[in-house]
């Protein structure tokens, strides 16, 4: 069974990637981050960048739907997103896949937010995830600090793994890795 503080975490996780916070993870809350990146960013409409990000989005949309039954096509709510992280990831017995699966929605932050494409995440960058899925960004520094565990002022792609691997699995409401996506607590 989930527990309260991974379920609190797995909903705040959910709340954020649906963008158009109606309940249900859609094509358009995908294509909407990739829209807000290029506004954020400045690229041009339809241009490479924006072809890029919004392909990486799409593909990202897709994967979630191979991999988590929904009943309604094209979309999976909140119900149905917690189950997964419960049933196939928190308490799956497929170690494989639930390292696939950080490995998935890492490689898809790199992709989106490893702007100068050097590997890391830096500060601006980590800024830039925050206000793209619209996390409070009060928190975005303190979230930082705690996820950079060697203290070079950048998260590298094995510290996000561990932070997202904690922010996923730990009960514990003190585990720095559960800041990864900013304040998960209220
Ligand atoms: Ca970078
Ligand atoms: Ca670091």
């Amino acid at each position: 069974m989930i527990t309260e503080i991974q379920k609190k975490k797995a909903v705040h996780f959910f709340e954020l990637l649906d963008s158009h916070r109606n309940g249900h993870l859609q094509a358009d809350d995908f294509s909407e981050i990739a829209e807000r990146i290029r506004l954020g960013l400045g690229y041009e409409a339809g241009g490479e960048k924006h072809v890029f990000l919004a392909k990486k989005s799409a593909r990202f949309f897709h994967t979630l739907l191979n991999a988590i039954s929904h009943e309604n096509k094209q979309q999976i709510t909140k119900d149905e997103w917690v189950n997964f992280i419960d049933k196939k990831i928190i308490n799956g017995k497929d170690d494989e896949f639930k390292e696939e699966f950080e490995e998935f929605i890492i490689g898809f932050l790199f992709d989106l937010f490893d702007d100068n494409h050097d590997g890391y995440i830096s500060t601006d960058e980590y800024v830039d995830m925050f206000v793209v899925y619209g996390i409070d960004i009060k928190y975005s520094a303190k979230a930082f600090l705690k996820l950079d565990l060697n203290k070079d002022d950048r998260l590298s792609r094995n510290e996000l793994l561990h932070s997202f691997e904690m922010f996923l699995f730990s009960d514990d409401p003190n585990q720095p890795g559960n800041w990864i996506f900013g304040n998960w607590e209220d």
